[in-house]
């Protein structure tokens, strides 16, 4: 029999290992397909593999049975591989955990009609059960986020009192909106250290075109095992959990992942465990008197809700939502995104930093490049293709969710209650890009007015017909509906010269 790997299914705990046989051969596969469905970061291709090779070498140091196709040696697809070890070993038996992504779950199960007997078992890493998530929402217009993070702590019993939220408010979020202080410096991060040379030179042999910088391949920075990203993880939790809450929307010019955990790529490769890692900030807030309740709460909702909760929305919306457009945009993505070449100081610093880094923290990449796509019009497919692409943590599943719903309202509010839209009153309040840019941040419709501000108005006029019901904007089209006719004018004419205009911006 055998059993298949995915590049993101590396749970050493998953009860699979807890047997050895030789009839049992695990199975891993660098391929090209896998690489490059979309322009993936190089970091994010090296990070992959070097997790599948680590991992496949501890199986094997275990005793396992393993095969490991690296990159070079392997046929294009998934399917073509596990077809080609099966013929090699005489077996029809091919043993799978549920695929994160609808597409790779699609092309492995079809493998059932060449007489291929394929069993799906569970990835054993989520916290919840996709099916309980359809029982809760499957016949709801807008999924709720905050009533299913509810359910999460009570069924878990992570962070609460019996049966109250600990505390005595299930949401801390109010507190967690705080700028940087003038003068206050971000102590150095932690990182792990593994040489990739070796993997990099695979990669390049087998021409797999990819995006943004490496850095030295002798010091690669992200985990590729377990112990570097629980690593990483303790050192956050040690230094960086009690000033996470204040600053978690918070962004500096060069401080490219602020109080932030870098430890999504750890738990979507399944390296780390979500539930232990909610167990340990519950921990900390219980045992360090400066870990405060917003900072332990926030964290833990990131993980027990919204994590689980994009993973829910997912499974009940794939396929259709990948076509998803409610406002019908199709501009094309400017060719900036790429290089990070802009005079917008806020786009340049936060693409220059996931050109270099393949990261960005949330508000980053809500508040700054998914707000500019959102308001620039640009067509959601795109959007995908770049988010997916350039972050290393970026799997379908939890980035089209974040992407196409939370940030794009493609799916029209079905998982966000409103647009997440700035003028650039919000980016100059949660960071200093502002007083480093070229553009005014304060006028709107003078020839070097910040784009953020005509492109907001005009965004809201000129989708007055869907979103003017929504109560959560109605001060939006009040304060619209009270601006001089004059006034709007020119805003209108600043923003088609910028939709006309957005490769030179
Ligand atoms: P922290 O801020 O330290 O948060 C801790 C953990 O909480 C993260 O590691 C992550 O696992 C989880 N988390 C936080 N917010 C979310 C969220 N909205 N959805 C799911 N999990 C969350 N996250 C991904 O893992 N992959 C993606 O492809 C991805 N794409 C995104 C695209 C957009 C447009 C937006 C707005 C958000 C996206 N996110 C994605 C969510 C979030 O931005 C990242 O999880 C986070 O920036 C990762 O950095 P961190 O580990 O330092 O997070
Ligand atoms: C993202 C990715 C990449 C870059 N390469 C591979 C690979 O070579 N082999 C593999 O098994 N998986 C890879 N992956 C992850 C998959 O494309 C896919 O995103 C996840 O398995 C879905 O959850
Ligand atoms: Fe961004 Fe506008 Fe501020 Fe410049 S002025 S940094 S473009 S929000």
């Amino acid at each position: 029999m055998v059993r298949l790997i995915l590049g993101d299914q590396l749970n050493r705990y998953h009860t699979w290992f807890s047997e050895q046989s030789d009839d049992i051969t695990y199975a891993f596969f660098e391929c090209y397909d896998e690489a490059t469905y979309a322009p993936h970061h190089i970091q994010k291709v090296v990070g992959i593999f070097a997790g599948m090779r680590a991992f496949a070498a501890e199986l094997q140091a275990q005793g396992h049975r393993v095969h490991y196709g690296s990159i070079g040696q392997t046929q294009p697809s998934l399917g073509e591989n596990l077809q080609k070890l099966c013929m090699e070993l005489n077996t029809q038996r091919i043993e799978i955990q549920q695929p994160d992504e609808y597409r790779v779950q699609e092309h492995l199960l079809s493998l059932s009609e060449n007489r291929f007997q394929i069993k799906v078992c569970s990835s054993e890493h989520f916290i919840a059960y996709v099916e309980d998530f359809k029982a809760q929402f499957s016949d709801k217009k807008t999924l709720l986020m905050e009533s299913f993070y509810r359910r999460m702590r009570k069924s878990t019993g992570i962070f609460m009192q019996g049966a109250q939220p600990l505390g005595g408010k299930w949401n801390y979020d109010a507190s967690n909106r705080k700028a940087l202080p003038k003068g206050h410096s971000i102590p150095p991060r932690y990182f792990p250290d593994t040489d990739v040379s070796a993997i990099l030179k695979d990669i390049q042999q087998a021409n797999i075109p990819t995006i943004g910088s490496l850095g030295d391949p002798k010091h690669f920075y992200w985990p590729t095992t377990p112990e570097q990203a629980k690593d990483i993880f303790y050192y956050w939790l040690e230094h960086d959990l009690p000033f996470f809450g204040d600053f978690q929307d918070a962004m500096a010019r060069n401080q490219w992942a602020m109080y932030h955990s870098r430890i999504s790529f750890a738990l979507n490769m399944k390296m780390i465990d979500p539930l232990w890692v909610c167990q340990e900030v519950e921990r900390a807030y219980h045992d360090r008197e400066e870990v405060s309740i917003n900072a332990a709460e926030g964290f833990i909702r990131q993980i027990l809700g919204w994590r689980e909760f994009m993973r829910g929305a997912y499974w009940i919306a794939m396929p259709d939502y990948e076509d998803l457009n409610y406002f019908n945009h199709s501009a094309p993505l400017p060719s900036w995104f790429w290089t990070g070449k802009t005079k917008m100081e806020c786009m340049k610093q936060s693409i220059g930093q996931s050109l270099d880094h393949a990261y960005a923290h949330h508000i980053q990449r809500l508040m700054i490049t998914g707000n500019f796509m959102l308001l620039a019009g640009i067509d959601p497919s795109e959007v995908d293709r770049w988010y997916l692409g350039i972050y290393i943590d970026a799997f379908q599943w939890v980035e089209i969710t974040n992407t196409r719903g939370m940030s794009q309202f493609a799916d029209g509010g079905w998982i966000a209650t409103k647009p997440y839209v700035s003028s650039a009153n919000y980016i100059h309040k949660m960071s200093d890009y502002c007083a480093h840019c070229p553009y005014d941040r304060k006028t709107r419709a003078e020839k070097n007015s910040c784009p953020f501000n005509a492109l907001y108005w005009d965004f809201y006029e000129r989708n007055e017909s869907q979103l003017g019901n929504n109560p959560r904007i109605g001060m939006v089209y009040r304060t619209l509906n009270k601006m001089k006719e004059a006034d709007k004018v020119a805003l209108r004419e600043r923003a088609r010269w910028i939709h006309d205009h957005l490769e030179n911006l």
